[in-house]
């Protein structure tokens, strides 16, 4: 085992930083990673995090030469040139915009239900924007539906950038809104997920109980 040379700024709720996990098992570079535990919010904000990045967000990734990388879009790409498989972001041609796309739709997706949540748990209940709150909703479900309608196959056929992103998605809608029974209207994404949730990269990365 090696000693890690990289440290992550990481969250076990962060669906943002769950993807980076997933991709660091299924690449194997997980040993070149230390975990660093952070606590965030728009509201309760870091100041080790902001340091490294000024957005204030995780994850953010230390390099050995001090450089941070952030926003995990981006730690994906870079961390997918560090292993000699096969590349889990295509390098080139319409098969890169594609999954690429998908995979930004399912960011889409996390930045809804990331907005729904801090603005259920984090502000007063009398300043709930109701009118807010059902845009981000139906944010949700329009993707939802996209997946369903446009994206089985392309999502079955790699467990890439795509996949690795919706599954990330799916799996923070049922954290952080177990009673959206999602399933219901898309039951191919459904199967889908359960399938891919057998991987030891999600079965190691689910998030808290
Ligand atoms: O917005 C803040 O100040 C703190 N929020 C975060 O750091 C969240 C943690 S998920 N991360 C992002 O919003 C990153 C988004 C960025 N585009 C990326 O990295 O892709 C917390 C989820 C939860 O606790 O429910």
């Amino acid at each position: 085992m090696s000693v890690p040379s990289m440290t992550l700024f990481y969250n076990p709720a962060s669906p943002f930083a769950r993807k980076v996990l997933i991709l660091l098992h299924e690449t194997g570079q997980l040993d070149r990673v230390a975990l660093l535990p952070t606590q965030v919010s728009p509201v309760s904000p870091d100041a080790a995090l902001n340091q490294d990045n000024p957005a204030g967000k995780l994850p953010a990734l230390r390099l050995a030469d001090g450089n941070v990388i952030h926003d995990s879009r981006v730690i994906l790409e870079y961390l997918d040139t560090q292993h000699v498989g096969n590349p889990l972001i295509p390098r080139e041609g319409s098969a890169r915009w594609r999954r690429l796309t998908l995979a930004s739709l399912a960011d889409a997706l996390l930045d809804a239900a990331l907005l729904i949540r801090y603005e259920t748990a984090l502000r007063p209940p009398e300043k709930h924007w109701d009118l807010w709150l059902d845009n981000q909703a139906e944010k949700i479900q329009r993707s939802l539906a996209y997946f369903e309608q446009n994206a089985i196959a392309e999502l079955s056929s790699h467990f890439d950038i795509a996949a690795i992103s919706v599954a990330a998605a799916l799996g923070y809608l049922d954290f952080r809104q177990p009673d959206l029974d999602w399933r219901n209207s898309c039951p191919h994404l459904a199967n889908w997920f359960a399938e891919v949730s057998q991987r030891p990269s999600m079965q190691s990365t689910r998030p808290p109980a």
